[in-house]
């Protein structure tokens, strides 16, 4: 059975993991929901776990048996192959990792639009700043990531990332969920652009797991707590 630990409210990076664990009905215990969860996942970030691995520097992490893993995607390069979301081969494992740390960083840049300063100070101590960084991300790095994952689902074909389905196409399909809850204006006038990414989200929308996850309580609402925030004064045209 794994284990993940994750901030239990949020979608936040978890939700990738979570994602993942659902689509593949793998068996799994989210153990900060549960009763004393956030003691455990804080005793489990300060308690050596194995000789082998190292104490997380933040959540999300994950334990399978004797196996502690954190950064969401080195989890996911961990669990892809094992329950059937990733390539057999270590080649298409790799290809899988790197658009996963592409994921990783566009995730990063769409944290920093609400918090350019530092994630230790409140939203409202950088407004101005989040305003600006806001308005170069919405007009340069939206259009560059998601151009850059257009062309990638155009080489992969059938609507995924990599000519089969994988974790990295369920990562892109809540980076698409997000950008439409924090940035409407902007997500609404690229869409048309980019007709790839799109199908991709709508077929991952529709597969059967994913769509009962979605209904289902497990599956907690967007909202200003995450990396996808709407604050309607950063909801910019670009
Ligand atoms: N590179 C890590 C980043 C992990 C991370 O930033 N976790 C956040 C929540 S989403 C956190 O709790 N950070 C605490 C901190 O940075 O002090 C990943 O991709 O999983």
């Amino acid at each position: 059975m794994i284990e993940l630990f994750y901030w239990p409210t949020i979608q936040g990076r978890g939700e990738l993991i979570r994602l993942a664990l659902e689509d593949s009905a793998t068996p799994y215990v989210d153990v900060a929901r549960g009763p004393g969860g956030i003691s455990a996942m804080q005793a489990a970030m300060s308690a050596e776990h194995g000789k082998a691995d190292a104490l997380p520097f933040a959540p999300p992490f994950i334990r399978d048996g004797d196996v502690q893993l954190a950064h969401t995607a080195l989890v996911l390069h961990y669990l892809g192959a094992r329950i059937g979301l990733a390539p057999d081969d270590e080649r298409g494992r790799m290809h899988a990792h790197q658009l996963q740390l592409s994921i990783t960083d566009f995730h990063s840049e769409i944290h920093d639009t609400h918090h350019p300063l530092g994630s230790s100070l409140y939203y409202e101590d950088q407004k101005s700043e989040a305003l600006a960084r806001t308005k170069v991300f919405v007009r340069d790095r939206i259009p560059k990531f998601l151009g850059y994952f257009e062309r990638e689902v155009l080489r992969g074909g059938e609507a995924t990332l990599l000519g089969r389905h994988s974790y990295v196409d369920l990562s892109l399909f809540q980076t698409v969920e997000g950008l439409r809850y924090a940035f409407p204006r902007a997500t609404a006038a690229i869409e048309p652009k980019l007709p790839a990414v799109m199908a991709l989200h709508d077929r991952v929308a529709s597969r059967p797991n994913v769509a009962a996850y979605l209904r289902s309580e497990r599956r907690r609402p967007f909202s200003e707590q995450g990396i996808f925030r709407r604050y309607p004064e950063l909801d910019v045209v670009p």
